[in-house]
């Protein structure tokens, strides 16, 4: 059985780890296309990067929840049959056990020269830190795909929909595309479908079935429902 999962900042909401619907458009004070667009980085690199070094410092006082721990028991028991795509650009997952995570919208733990187009592993503040290790010119941004820009792994990801027996959704509110057309291309591929949000998300007619919860109660039932049928 090939199973893709994808994963929402609703997943990490009961880590600790603020959603951005929750925040009701503003996020953490900031409207989303002054920080998460090109055009907001080039405005005010210094907001931008001050805004995720302040995500990425809060990493260190959040931990997974049962959602991530699940998955990471779900991938030991399907191995690469597994699929994991998140769109969120936290580590619960890799830190819950999960070892192949498909970072469709990038990493906080990562940065990206402007310049050279390298990407590192980067801890610690951005703003303020020297050029890029390897072009030696070029400044660092955030390793994370903003408005406008095209998501990671697409191919890989379209390849996983179209052979998938079962899509699973977690903790998204299917406002974002591509991520949120996912349900449609794997639906329209003969694929099971299924909804695990706290809500009913903007795409939930699009799912055979939607059960509605926190991820925390609602993963580990799920993964143990497909484990022991
Ligand atoms: C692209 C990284 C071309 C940065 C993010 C007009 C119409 C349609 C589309 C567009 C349009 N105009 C522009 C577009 C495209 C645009 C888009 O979709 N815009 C939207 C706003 C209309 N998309 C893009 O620009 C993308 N690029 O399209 O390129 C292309 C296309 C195809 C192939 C190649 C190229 C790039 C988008 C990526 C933007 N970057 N994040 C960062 O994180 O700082 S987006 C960000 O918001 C997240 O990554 C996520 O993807 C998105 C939505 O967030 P969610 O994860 O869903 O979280 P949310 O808060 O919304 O929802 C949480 C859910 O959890 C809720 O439903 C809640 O009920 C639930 N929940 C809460 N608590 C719990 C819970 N569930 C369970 N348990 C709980 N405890
Ligand atoms: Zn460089």
């Amino acid at each position: 059985m090939k199973v893709v999962v994808l994963t929402g900042a609703g997943i990490s909401a009961e880590s600790g780890v603020p959603t951005f619907r929750d925040a009701d458009g503003l996020w953490e004070g900031h409207r989303v296309e002054d920080v998460a667009t090109p055009e907001g980085f080039l405005a005010d690199p210094e907001l931008v990067l001050r805004f995720y070094d302040e995500r990425r410092a809060a990493l260190a006082h959040v931990g997974p929840n049962p959602a991530h721990v699940g998955l990471a028991a779900l991938e030991r028991v399907l191995g690469d049959d597994l699929m994991l795509v998140t769109q969120n650009i936290d580590d619960l997952h890799e830190r819950a056990g999960s070892h192949r995570v498909v970072h469709m919208h990038g990493e906080l733990l990562s940065s990206l020269c402007v310049r050279c187009g390298r990407r590192t592993p980067f801890q610690g503040d951005m703003l303020g830190a020297p050029p890029c290790g390897s072009c030696g010119k070029g400044d660092l941004r955030p390793d994370v795909v903003w408005f406008g820009e095209i998501p990671y792994h697409m191919d890989e990801i379209v390849d996983a929909l179209v052979e998938c027996d079962l899509f699973v959704s977690i903790g998204t509110s299917g406002a974002v595309y591509p991520a949120a057309g996912f349900v449609q291309q794997a639906r329209a591929y003969g694929a099971r479908t299924l909804e695990l949000n706290l809500v009913a998300s903007e795409g939930t007619h699009f799912f055979h079935e939607a059960r509605h919860g926190r991820a925390g109660d609602l993963v580990p039932r799920w993964v143990d429902e497909l484990v022991n049928p």
